[in-house]
């Protein structure tokens, strides 16, 4: 007797069953690998966050906002194009002001943070893990994941600095965790001939072991710039201009596991290259005026003004002035990508536009 046929399944009907179940069939998945072809989309827009409208509401912050424990008075951009906060998928930027005889107590957290100075006389100071580190004009100082940190303006001045933190990064994976500082609302100082800060350098206490990751550090403008203007006549990257990265300074590695920092100069009269990568980065502009194209987006930036450039998004930077240098601050993340090896980079092809992606052949629906 010749067995019944079986009877065709509805696929549409099956993927409910599924769905009722808490399950998916791979063939759900096709369509997101078939869209990947190529890359994926940029993750939030370009956007551009000018100075003087920050500047002011900075300002009306430090009335709507009074000196509150371990808040902070920072202003943090959120990209229009993203449903998270965020001012990229993985980064967070923000102005933050500190008034005269504030205090912002200390905390840790899991989110690592870097400070970049833009208002500052040096007798401000951020402390991390015990060590005090001056704030001054355009100076790197890390407040790595878990570290104590405090920000003390015993000044007549206030005091204002550029935020970036990997928070973004570190909710999606889970993993906040908080803690205000026990009791007292300052960490107690490290003596001197404790701090890591002088253990940084070429000359190392021989008796100890070094600590590699997470270090607090203070990279001083003075430094920076001398940087600069030693490589200004070197060819330097010809998508990025001069472009020196703030590294670990016991391990040469990336400025935290988290977060790199840059600090590029784009010569009088200098244009970049297009390319794109599959890193996101945030921009502050130290000096000078020009422009970045991306995407189709235009953004005409000067001093002080801050900028995104989502991931995989083709740009090019120039410098409007055929006279003055044009410097730029730039916090991406790289580390995260090199982490596991998923960082890319595509210049724009020699014809002027992008590569076509090769696109498999997709096979047909039934
Ligand atoms: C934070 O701890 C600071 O310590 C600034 O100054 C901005 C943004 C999000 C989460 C924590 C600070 C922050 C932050």
């Amino acid at each position: 007797m010749a067995r019944p046929e079986p009877k065709a399944k509805d696929l549409k009907a099956f993927d409910e069953e599924l769905k009722a179940l808490h399950m998916t069939g791979q063939w759900a998945y096709e369509d997101l690998l078939v869209r990947a072809v190529g890359g994926p989309k940029p993750k939030g827009d370009p956007y551009i966050w000018p100075w003087e409208m920050v500047y002011q509401k900075l300002l009306e912050a430090c009335e709507a906002m009074p000196e509150s424990e371990t808040a902070r008075r920072s202003l943090l951009f959120e990209n229009p194009g993203l449903t998270n906060h965020g001012t990229t998928h993985t980064l967070l930027m923000g102005i933050q002001m500190i008034k005269p005889g504030e205090h912002a107590w200390a905390h840790r957290h899991t989110m690592a943070a870097i400070r970049f100075i833009i208002q500052g006389d040096g007798d401000v100071f951020t402390t991390v893990d015990g060590e005090m580190c001056p704030m001054e004009n355009y100076d790197l100082i890390l407040t790595p994941k878990w570290t104590w940190h405090d920000h003390r303006n015993a000044t007549g001045n206030s005091t204002i600095w550029l935020d970036a933190l990997d928070v973004p990064l570190i909710l999606a994976l889970n993993q906040p965790f908080y803690e205000p500082y026990p009791g007292n609302q300052l960490q107690p100082l490290k003596e001197e001939n404790q701090a890591f800060q002088i253990r940084a350098g070429a000359l190392r206490p021989a008796w100890e072991r070094r600590k590699s990751v997470d270090l607090p550090f203070r990279y001083r403008w003075k430094e920076t710039e001398a940087a600069l203007k030693a490589h200004a006549g070197s060819a330097g990257s010809p998508y990025d201009g001069v472009a020196l990265e703030y590294v670990n300074p016991v391990a040469g590695t990336s400025t935290l596991p988290t977060l790199g920092c840059w600090i590029q100069m784009l010569r009088a009269g200098e244009r970049t290259k297009k390319h794109r990568h599959t890193s996101s980065a945030m921009y502050f502009v130290v000096r000078g005026e020009g422009k970045s194209v991306v995407g189709d987006t235009t953004l005409e930036w000067k001093r002080h003004d801050s900028f995104v450039v989502p991931n995989w998004a083709w740009h090019e930077h120039a410098n409007n002035s055929k006279s003055d240098d044009a410097i730029l601050f730039c916090v991406n993340d790289i580390p995260i990508l090199n982490a596991f090896g998923l960082y890319r980079e595509e210049p724009e092809n020699s014809l002027g536009s992008a590569a076509a992606p090769q696109v498999p052949p997709v096979r047909a629906k039934a």
